[in-house]
């Protein structure tokens, strides 16, 4: 069994919903925040997400973050090192689709260039004959920004746990990628370092056989002591 932590950044415009979805994940639906209540800075929440099919789990450190530009240079110190994002926008609001290109640059300035899992998020699909954003134009720029494209509607309680489990499960990914890549360097690295005991052990047994000089044969005999254990492990 693993447990995983990752700082889950949530990104995007004001009132697109980004403080109703985080409230609504972390209290498993309790609660629609109908009022707008601007978010100043950063607000914390954490929720563990168990990793299907496995006995594994996610602990997110969810970033519910401000929209107001007003913020901006406070939420880049609150955002260093994240390992995942959420950028979300209104689907009745076209302006915060476009502006999600300027909430992901800002976001990568903080990786390093590393790659951290992201998912784009579509809000308030139950407002339909306001909708101006379609569901294909938000899928392809989510698929060529290296994002995963999900849409929800927290007012309707539809969808609005799949971000996090989005984002969750790439982590768990992630990990599971680089304890694998770690296990074939040591497999590697040991293979090479055994070939090379064994190679250094057979020149010592056999000038052991040879050499009869007392000093030298009880240093060889400890090498090959040492190489038959090795062979055992
Ligand atoms: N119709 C509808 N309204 C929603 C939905 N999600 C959130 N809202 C409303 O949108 C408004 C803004 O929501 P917030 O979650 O406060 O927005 P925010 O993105 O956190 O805004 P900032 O904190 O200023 O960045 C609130 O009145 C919510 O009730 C939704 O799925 N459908
Ligand atoms: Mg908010």
């Amino acid at each position: 069994m693993v447990k995983l932590a990752a700082k889950c950044i949530v990104a995007g415009d004001p009132a697109v919903g980004k403080s109703a979805l985080v409230q609504m994940f972390c209290n498993d639906g309790a609660h629609f925040q109908k009022n707008y209540t601007l978010t100043a800075g950063v607000e914390l929440l954490v929720k563990t997400v168990p990793v299907p099919e496995t006995s594994d789990s996610v602990e997110l450190f969810i970033f519910d973050s401000a929209g107001k530009e007003l913020f901006s240079e406070m939420l880049e110190k609150l955002w260093e090192q994240p390992n995942a994002m959420c950028i979300v926008y209104d689907v009745t609001n076209e302006q915060s689709f476009n502006n999600c290109a300027k909430w992901l640059e800002r976001l990568r300035t903080q990786t390093s260039g590393i790659h951290i899992p992201g998912v784009l998020v579509g809000n308030k699909t139950d407002l339909i004959d306001r909708r101006v954003v379609e569901w294909k134009q938000a899928q392809e720029w989510a698929e060529t920004n290296g994002l995963e494209y999900c849409e929800i509607s927290v007012k309707e309680m539809e969808n609005y746990e799949d971000p996090f489990h989005i984002v969750a499960n790439s982590f768990h990914q992630l990990y599971k990628e680089k304890v694998e890549s770690f296990h074939s360097l040591v497999n590697c690295l040991w293979e090479q370092n055994s070939y090379l005991l064994q190679s250094m052990s057979s020149i010592c047994i056999l000038m052991a056989g040879r050499v009869n000089f007392l000093g030298l044969k009880c240093y060889l005999t400890s090498c090959k002591t040492i190489y038959l254990r090795f062979q055992k492990l």
